[in-house]
Formats: C-alpha cells, sequence, structure tokens
C-alpha cells in the first residue's frame, strides 16, 4: 500500500492536516488507502491520496456536500465510488479500449504542500508524475498537479504541464458526486439554453436544454460551452458550483445502478454534476502546453 514518507507527514503536520488510513474512517478490510483530512474553523474536507480523490467536503455548520457509496471500495489501483474522481488524461471511454475516464483517478499521487493561510483556509497540493503503469497507457512524461484549498468554500485547481514530444488529444472532467436527499427532486440550474449530448446506453442525439433540469430516468449527458456556474436545489438548500472550465456532463444511471456493485439502491442519493473540458470541448496539448482549471463548490 502506499504510505506517506516522513517528509509528507511533516508537511501535513505542518499545516494542521492529519494522515489516516481510509479503514480507520470507513471500515472495511485490509490496509485501505492513504488519506488526508484537512479541518479548519471554516471547513472539513477528507482525500484519498490516491487520485488526489476528495471524498467529504463540510462547510463548517453545514451538511456533506459530496456523495460517498456505502459500497465504496478503499483498494489500490480501483476508483473509489463518489467525491471527485479527477477522470484525465482522456474522459469517458478511449477509442483503443484503455480504460475508462483515463489513470489519474486510479493511481498514487504525493503531498508536495500543505499550507494553513492567512485568510484561514487550508491549502494541500498534490502531484502525479509518470510512471511504469501511466507509461503503459500514455508514453509521455508530464505533471499533473491538483491544489485543494478547504474553507467554507472547497476549491480545486488543476494544473496538467504536457512535457512529452508530441501533441496529444485531452480532455478531463472533475467527476463530482454531489449528496441530494431524493435525485428526482434535485432542481439543476444554469444549464438553460445549452446543447447537450443525450449519451444514454450509447445514444448520441443532440438537444437543447429547456430551463430547469430535473433527472425522472436514467440520466448521462454532456453539456457544452456552459455558463460559470450551476446550481442544485433540494430541499436542504442550494449547492453552488462554479469553474472556468467549458463542459458540464450530468449524471446518475438510475435503476442501471441495480448492476453496478458499488451503487446499487443508493443511486437515489446523488446527482453527479461534472465539470471539465469533454467532447466538443475536448482539447489538444502541444509539447510544454500548460492546462490550468479551477472548481469551486460551496453551498447556502
Ligand atoms: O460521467 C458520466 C460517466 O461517463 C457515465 O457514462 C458513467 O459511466 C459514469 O461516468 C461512471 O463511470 P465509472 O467508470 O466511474 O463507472
Amino acid at each position: 500500500m502506499q504510505t506517506l514518507s516522513a517528509f509528507d507527514s511533516r508537511l501535513a503536520d505542518a499545516a494542521g492536516v492529519s494522515v489516516a488510513s481510509s479503514t480507520e474512517i470507513h471500515g472495511g478490510e485490509g490496509a485501505g488507502l492513504p488519506m488526508l483530512i484537512v479541518e479548519n474553523a471554516l471547513g472539513r474536507a477528507e482525500l484519498t491520496l490516491q487520485g488526489a480523490h476528495l471524498t467529504s467536503f463540510v462547510p463548517a455548520g453545514g451538511r456533506e456536500l459530496l456523495w460517498l457509496s456505502p459500497k465504496a471500495a478503499f483498494v489500490p489501483g480501483k476508483a473509489v465510488r463518489g467525491g471527485i474522481p479527477l477522470c484525465l488524461p482522456w474522459f469517458g471511454g478511449h477509442p483503443e479500449g484503455k480504460p475508462a475516464h483515463g489513470f489519474g483517478r486510479n493511481q498514487p499521487w504525493t503531498l508536495v504542500g500543505a499550507e494553513a493561510l492567512s485568510d484561514g483556509t487550508t491549502r494541500v497540493t498534490l502531484e502525479l508524475l509518470p510512471n511504469d503503469a501511466t507509461r503503459a497507457l500514455w508514453p509521455h512524461d508530464f505533471v499533473f498537479r491538483l491544489a485543494v484549498t478547504v474553507g467554507s468554500a472547497l476549491t480545486l485547481a488543476l494544473r496538467v504541464e504536457h512535457r512529452g514530444e508530441v501533441t496529444v488529444p485531452f480532455s478531463c472532467a472533475l467527476h463530482t458526486y454531489f449528496a441530494v436527499p431524493d435525485v428526482t427532486l434535485a432542481d439543476i440550474d444554469g444549464l438553460d439554453g445549452c446543447t447537450y449530448i443525450n449519451t444514454v446506453g450509447g445514444a448520441n442525439t443532440r438537444h437543447a436544454q429547456q430551463g430547469t433540469l430535473r433527472l425522472d430516468a436514467p440520466t448521462d449527458r454532456v453539456y457544452l460551452d456552459v455558463p460559470a456556474v450551476q446550481t442544485i436545489r433540494t430541499a436542504q438548500g442550494t449547492t453552488h458550483i462554479e469553474s472556468d472550465t467549458r463542459s458540464a456532463v450530468v449524471w446518475n444511471p438510475g435503476d442501471f445502478a441495480l448492476n453496478i456493485a458499488d451503487v446499487g439502491e443508493a443511486y437515489r442519493h446523488f446527482v453527479c454534476v461534472e465539470r471539465g473540458d469533454v467532447f466538443d470541448d475536448a482539447l489538444t496539448l502541444a509539447p510544454g502546453d500548460v492546462y490550468e482549471k479551477w472548481l469551486t463548490l460551496s453551498f447556502s
């Protein structure tokens, strides 16, 4: 299992960030995955080093914003179901059958920075560099960095530096699972008028969103060129999603989830509103290019 070096632990300690294993926090068998707990007077977040994967964010005095499957497994090499998996350097299926959503979410990232900032927030920075497993899937040099700032809002700043020698296609998403009391009663705004691609069951049809979105059936839609802000309104309040990425993916598998081992009936309690640059909004990175985008989540 991945462990934190003495250097990483000192770094974490200095910023008031604690380290635990997923087994201590979430139970399960075996050693689990190493996790960071970032807590200050403004908020509290948990993340696994594997995948730089947020699994919890609670603003002080507020409720949990992220959904983590009750069946989530914390196993080396397997993406945790829920929270914020990072899909990169490609989103969705791969034309050559490589693993869906890239390898970022399955790889052990390293803690490279931890700071208590003067505004009361705490920032941790994680990094992924190439290794044998990433080279087998993507034979290019790169530096992936994710800076996570925890306060009354949660901000993720992603930086991808392409250090390879050829131009490559690139797409990515912050695949956020939001906790909702009942997915069929959540109102999603901020997509009115946008073109979306319906991909349910392998479909590929284009439509225009009209007004508020409510999910009453399995939904898998890629919205293109969206406004910066979306909201999810439930009886508990409003979650605000803001990003400088161009796409938004809205996903809930509905009954299909009964065939997804780590979701099942629990599908009723989340909706994914993922921000990223995917499908028509995907890019190419030339040698030396740097891709930098951010996502902020808050609740009112
Ligand atoms: O973002 C939506 C989506 O691409 C869906 O098509 C669905 O498969 C989902 O992601 C989850 O993918 P995963 O590989 O995590 O099971």
